[in-house]
């Protein structure tokens, strides 16, 4: 039997605390990691127009597979290890490069654009495609997480995925390491380090999804900009958070998916 996902669990902690991100291979199976595809492929269909690193947060809020998915409990039992037992999503994006066009992310902190009071989070990067240099894998800077946050400055001059990013001055490119996933594995990293992604030149897709969990005692202080807040696992805290109801399956709206037909009820 290979390394199992409770056995990489038991390092992980050390490992975040030290480099600010940790990987975990095989925590999804392959028939959920088909449907998460399929799932990017449905988004495109019905939302022509957006481009597939910007399927994000505001498409999510009526869409019973995407709960499904970011409140699997592989996912969650991985996230329990960071942030303990009671876990909401604060949001959740696909970017999602496609062959020879993938857009390139450019180096940034995460908690710069959040408004989460304390910053308390930490984002899962789930792998739908074996996530490689060629295809365009995410990078980070380990050890960055010790910086303080700084300002992201617009940036229209590269096509990129946020359209903004941080001083060059502050990031030693040298340091970088990529980010290699098979598809099914996650990483998890830390509001303050310093990561991004280059473009996909190659033949292969590129797609993953960011999930951003919290405990419960995060505060998303402008909900309506950041409008997908789902209690995932455990208890909410009074006066903090306002939970969205779980979506419920409805045929011919929904993508349908293993599940659909009692998912939420
Ligand atoms: O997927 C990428 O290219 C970048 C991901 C990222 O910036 C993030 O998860 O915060």
């Amino acid at each position: 039997m290979g390394i199992t996902v409770q056995n990489q669990l038991d390092t992980v902690s050390e490992k975040y605390d030290r480099n600010g991100y940790v990987m975990i291979q095989n925590v999804i199976d392959q028939d959920l990691v088909e449907e998460g595809r399929a799932h990017v492929q449905w988004l495109l269909d019905h939302n022509p127009g957006i481009r597939p690193e910007h399927l994000g947060h505001n498409l999510m809020t009526d869409d019973p597979f995407w709960v499904r998915l970011v409140s699997d409990n592989r996912l969650l039992d991985v996230a329990e290890k960071f942030i303990g037992p009671n876990i909401a999503l604060f949001a959740s994006h696909y970017i999602a490069k496609p062959p020879f066009d993938g857009l390139l992310t450019m180096w940034h902190q995460d908690g710069s654009y959040w408004p989460l009071e304390p910053m308390e989070v930490v984002t899962m990067w789930l792998a739908l495609d074996d996530s490689t240099p060629e295809n365009g894998c995410m990078r980070v800077i380990p050890g960055t997480q010790e910086m303080s946050l700084q300002e992201m400055k617009p940036r229209t001059d590269v096509q990129n995925v946020l359209s903004s990013g941080m001083d060059d001055s502050y990031v030693d490119e040298s340091k970088a390491v990529d980010i290699i996933l098979q598809a099914g594995g996650v990483s998890m990293h830390h509001p303050n380090i310093i990561h991004g992604s280059n473009a996909n030149t190659s033949p292969k897709w590129r797609r993953g999804l960011t999930i951003r969990y919290i405990p419960a005692s995060t505060r998303i202080v402008t909900q309506k900009q950041w409008p997908s807040a789902f209690l995932l696992r455990g208890k909410a805290v009074e006066g903090i958070n306002a939970y969205l109801p779980w979506p419920k399956y409805v045929a011919g709206r929904h993508m349908p998916f293993r599940g659909c037909e009692v998912f939420g009820r």
